[in-house]
């Protein structure tokens, strides 16, 4: 039964990527799902939601999916015909329409306001965790809530059955052939070692697959497609004519776009994950296999900031010798540097690391998860309300 008493809107402008709309529909999804809220998703481009989620009917206004009720956010929408949620978030910077603002602050009573901020481990980010941003031109109060990994965050989006979901589908050998074929891999036992590189376009990318190629053991790399899938066909050409190429040890493999619960089971069935942005990251974590993160790249070097930070929290608790090899790689992998060297390195920590990426998974789990935290906060919003009114 859904929770009619309150609904919530949330809004979600496409930057560019899908980590926006893929964090706002994961969101979306799970409000509904586990705490039986009406939601209805503002978003602004409908086309990149359907590369996530190919449910989505890029042509429709107004639609259904998975309990949520999503609207097309376009120049041409008219505010004025709208209700207004007692809930209302704006995502990741985005700006409510000026329109929905005023219909706000007419409210008798006012909806909860709340800007969802980006994800950064920076210290910073645990003093301005719901910290009160008056609109004293709206007469409204909107509210900072932070992503983060520590308790006095918010947390991290992660559905209440993944992990479960997880160690099902890798202790089922049927729902892994399943997976692959579905993926074109029939001959997915043959790799000693599988590799999804989910990454932006990167200048020093030969020198990481002429390790694999000279490596050891026979390597599947798995390239979904997008900027990096584009730089290696014109760097290859038979990789884009034929989505698949072998150079000695190492199998390149073009792979489309999939739904977003699919490329869930990627994570899961790879032993290596290369992510990037903000969602895909997380989703590595769930997966607990070792991930290099490829941070979005920001100007003046910023992201660097945030990276060392995130490093620093991560490694915090891991092996010495595995904090320095795994350190020293991403920051390889998130400048120009060449990869060749602190790939050896750490590849040879790559059992610590999965083993220490179980503990740290527990510690994030115990934060909470962004959208129960969401919702509880919410409750205590409007308990005070109703004490105080
Ligand atoms: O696409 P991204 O680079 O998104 C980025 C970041 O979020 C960045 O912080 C933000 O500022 C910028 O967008 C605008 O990477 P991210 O965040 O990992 O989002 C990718 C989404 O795509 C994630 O929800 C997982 C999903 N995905 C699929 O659904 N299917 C796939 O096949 C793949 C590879 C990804």
């Amino acid at each position: 039964m859904q929770n009619t008493t309150v609904r919530w809107d949330i809004f979600c402008a496409v930057i560019d990527n899908f980590g926006d709309i893929g964090i706002c529909w994961r969101l979306c999804r799970q409000l509904a799902a586990e705490h039986n809220i009406a939601v209805q998703l503002w978003v602004d481009d409908l086309a990149s939601f359907n590369k996530i989620c190919p449910q989505i009917d890029i042509t429709a206004d107004e639609q259904q999916h998975a309990g949520v009720l999503i609207q097309r956010w376009a120049k041409t929408t008219n505010w004025q015909q709208c209700t207004v949620a007692d809930v209302v978030i704006e995502a990741l910077a985005c700006t409510i329409p000026a329109a929905y603002q005023q219909k706000m602050a007419q409210q008798p009573v006012k909806p909860l306001w709340l800007n969802l901020e980006y994800l950064s481990a920076e210290a910073w980010v645990e003093g301005c965790h719901v910290l009160p941003s008056p609109q004293p031109q709206l007469a409204l109060d909107k509210h900072f809530f932070f992503p983060g990994f520590t308790a006095a965050t918010g947390g991290l989006l992660q559905e209440r059955a993944i992990q479960q979901q997880a160690a099902l589908f890798m202790a089922d050998a049927a729902a892994q052939q399943a997976f692959w074929q579905k993926l074109a891999v029939p001959d997915y036992e043959r790799y000693q070692q599988k590799i999804s590189l989910f990454a932006y376009d990167h200048p020093q990318i030969e020198s990481l697959l002429a390790c694999w190629q000279q490596g050891p053991v026979n390597t599947l790399c798995l390239v979904p497609q997008g900027a990096l899938a584009n730089q290696l066909a014109g760097l290859y050409p038979q990789l884009a004519q034929q989505a698949e190429l072998t150079l000695h040890n190492l199998t390149l493999k073009l792979v489309p776009f999939v739904a977003q619960e699919d490329y869930d089971k990627l994570l899961w069935a790879c032993d290596i994950n290369f992510v990037r942005g903000e969602d895909s990251v997380i989703r590595a974590h769930w997966a607990a296999k070792p991930f290099i993160w490829q941070i979005y790249r920001q100007a003046e070097q910023a992201h660097l900031d945030k990276l060392q930070a995130f490093m620093q929290r991560y490694c915090a608790q891991m092996p010495t010798d595995a904090a320095q090899a795994l350190t020293a790689f991403w920051l390889a992998w998130n400048t120009e540097h060449d990869l060749a060297d602190s790939w050896q390195k750490f590849s040879a920590m790559l059992l610590q690391i999965a083993d220490y990426n179980q503990q740290w998974r527990a510690e994030l789990t115990a934060n909470g998860d962004l959208a129960s935290n969401l919702v509880h906060f919410v409750e205590k919003k409007f308990i005070m309300r109703r004490n105080f009114s």
